[in-house]
């Protein structure tokens, strides 16, 4: 069994060639859907000439044992795509491109929560003699946490357990965070701005990919004039036009900062791995010597040997990994952050509407569609761009505000509206850095009632929130919603369903803190470099590094520790010749 090979989003030319190649030798290739991805239909018709038979819509090749001689030279460089395209951002799908809609489904898919209490599998109108818990039976559904008190949890707080995590699928957004948002930041001041301006690079951020689009420029303008002051521009995004399709961009995900890094012959990646935990030296414990991890296929156990080693795995799996290593300092997980988000939807003013038909700066492209769609009634091309306009945070009002239009996990218009006149209002609201709020994973952290044996689905000691906001958050959030109503207001009235609303906790998928760096072991995790205290060859990367409360996307800060971490991971591995 030579397992799977993936032709997913390898280059035209390349894998039409090797498609050629197999042909010639003659192999039947078998395709079996793979969920979430499908061809376009021009790939799809060039495979259908190379294969004749068999293509379904989708992107993974099998093939069996009496196939294996004739693919046999070619294994090496498929599995090498096979590896890299498992990153893909998701999005950069056209499907997705042309219907934003259609990918909430796809986040939907990828996003599974992290504690579920039992009590959301009471069913109260069961009848009949269904079995139902009784008042004293503790459930320990597979998955489910009994330890998980509803009114502490974030209960839309999801992983995205894939190769390429929530990469394969997030907004892209990469704002500066502002200097309320670093305080806590044991860099120093001038060194974190260049880091976050290398994060900048990394992550291919572009403040001026939707300067073409017509209503990116009307909700832009109308927002600057009805509030000057408030430093609007365009939301920065990890995003590029393509040079050979304009219509189209390139989102960043793992795949565009790895590039080529993945073809480097020391670059081995295990998917459908579980990292059980590090495991420390007897004698003092003050380095790891492996890393246990599990094949999930078959449930075997390996252990990895390296010289340094890198926990990231995310604001939960990160700490849940050290605790399950016995690294288990008093910060850990401790010290949680995560912001709350004020959303709504609107539909354009009919004076917009009336604007773009009647602006000299955009009559040729209006012209253009009207020539091509005579009936229909709206000025706006079909390909014109979203907007993705910013409210940045400021002292006086601490949010950070997105204006655009991003079917993230809700968020869809579906056939509710003509979705070119519906726009998006999202607005992060910061949580003050406190202690108790936290994730903790067993006994050492455990309320009283523990009940033992409990594990998430994966077998690692499950994740229990205890997440509260203060009362100086909640007053923040009133002002934060207050502010959305008036800026929805002045662009347009709500989208029946969409109206201002408070969404889940942990739904923004931003929790910072848990493995806070700072320069001291009792309030932080690991040291200015992300090295964890106390241990010489275990760092850690990702939003749970950040100590600070932020309104804004996390990801170009983690991004910039992360850099400083990776400088001192190499200095560590000179220091060792
Ligand atoms: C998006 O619009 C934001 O840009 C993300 F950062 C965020 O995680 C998401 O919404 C959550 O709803």
């Amino acid at each position: 069994d030579i397992g799977d090979v993936m032709f997913t989003q390898v280059p035209e030319a390349e894998r039409t060639h090797h498609a050629s190649k197999l042909a010639e030798e003659g192999s039947k290739i078998v395709y079996k859907p793979h969920p979430g991805y499908t061809l376009d239909n021009g790939a799809r018709d060039k495979h259908e000439q190379h294969f004749g038979t068999g293509l379904l819509d989708h992107r993974t090749v099998y093939c069996g044992q009496k196939h294996l001689r004739a693919l046999e030279p070619f294994l090496p460089e498929l599995r090498a795509f096979s590896e890299f395209n498992h990153y893909d951002v998701l999005h950069n799908i056209i499907r997705y491109q042309k219907d934003i809609d259609a990918f909430v489904n796809v986040i939907k898919g990828a996003l599974q929560p992290v504690s579920v209490p039992p009590s959301d599998t009471y069913i109260s109108t069961l009848g009949g003699d269904g079995w139902t818990p009784s008042l004293t039976d503790v459930l320990i559904t597979e998955g489910r946490n009994p330890h998980q008190d509803p009114r502490v949890n974030l209960k839309a707080t999801a992983v995205t357990r894939t190769v390429g995590g929530m990469a394969t699928h997030w907004t892209c957004a990469c704002p500066m965070p502002h200097a309320e948002e670093r305080v806590n930041n044991p860099i120093p001041r001038s060194e974190l701005d260049s880091l976050l301006e290398k994060a900048k690079g990394l992550l291919n951020v572009h403040s001026d990919q939707y300067n073409d689009s017509i209503r990116n420029q009307v909700v832009r303008a109308e927002l600057q004039k009805r509030f000057p002051g408030r430093g609007i521009t365009d939301l920065p995004l990890g995003v590029e036009r393509r040079k050979d399709n304009k219509r189209y961009v390139t989102w960043t995900g793992a795949d565009t900062v790895l590039k080529d890094t993945v073809k480097d012959p020391r670059f081995k990646l295990l998917t459908e791995t579980r990292v059980t935990r590090l495991v420390l030296n007897d004698l003092g414990g003050d380095h790891a010597v492996c890393a246990l991890v599990r094949d999930l296929r078959n449930d075997r156990d390996a252990i990895v040997v390296a010289k340094a080693y890198v926990v990231a795995c995310g604001a939960v799996g990160t700490p849940q990994v050290l605790y399950n290593s016995g690294i288990r300092p008093l910060s850990l997980g401790r010290h949680l952050c995560e912001q709350s988000i004020a959303f709504c939807q609107i539909i354009l003013n009919r004076s917009t509407v009336e604007y773009i038909s009647a602006a000299p700066q955009f009559a040729e492209k209006v012209e253009k569609h009207k020539k091509k769609y005579p009936n229909d009634p709206l000025p706006l091309p079909f390909d014109d761009a979203e907007p993705q306009v910013m409210i940045p945070y400021s002292e006086d009002f601490p949010g950070h505000v997105q204006v655009h239009r991003d079917a993230f996990s809700y968020g869809d218009v579906g056939p509710k509206a003509d979705p070119r006149l519906v726009v998006d209002l999202r607005f992060f609201g910061k949580q003050e850095v406190k202690e108790e709020n936290s994730v903790s994973f067993g006994p050492a952290q455990a309320p009283l009632n523990w009940v033992p044996g409990v594990t998430d689905i994966y077998g690692m000691p499950q994740a229990t929130f205890n997440v509260q906001r203060s009362r100086a958050d909640l007053e923040r959030d009133q002002r934060m919603m207050q502010d959305m109503v008036t800026v929805a207001n002045s662009l347009g009235s709500f989208l029946p369903g969409s109206e201002p609303q408070f969404m889940e906790p942990g739904l923004a998928l931003h929790i910072t803190g848990t493995t806070r760096i700072g320069n001291d072991p009792k309030t932080s995790v690991a040291d200015p470099s992300s090295k964890v205290h106390g241990l010489k060859n275990v760092w850690v990367g990702g939003n749970g590094c950040i100590p600070d409360s932020m309104a804004c996307n996390p990801t170009r800060t983690s991004v910039a520790i992360a850099i400083k971490g990776a400088a001192s991971v190499i200095e560590y591995l000179h220091s060792l010749n």
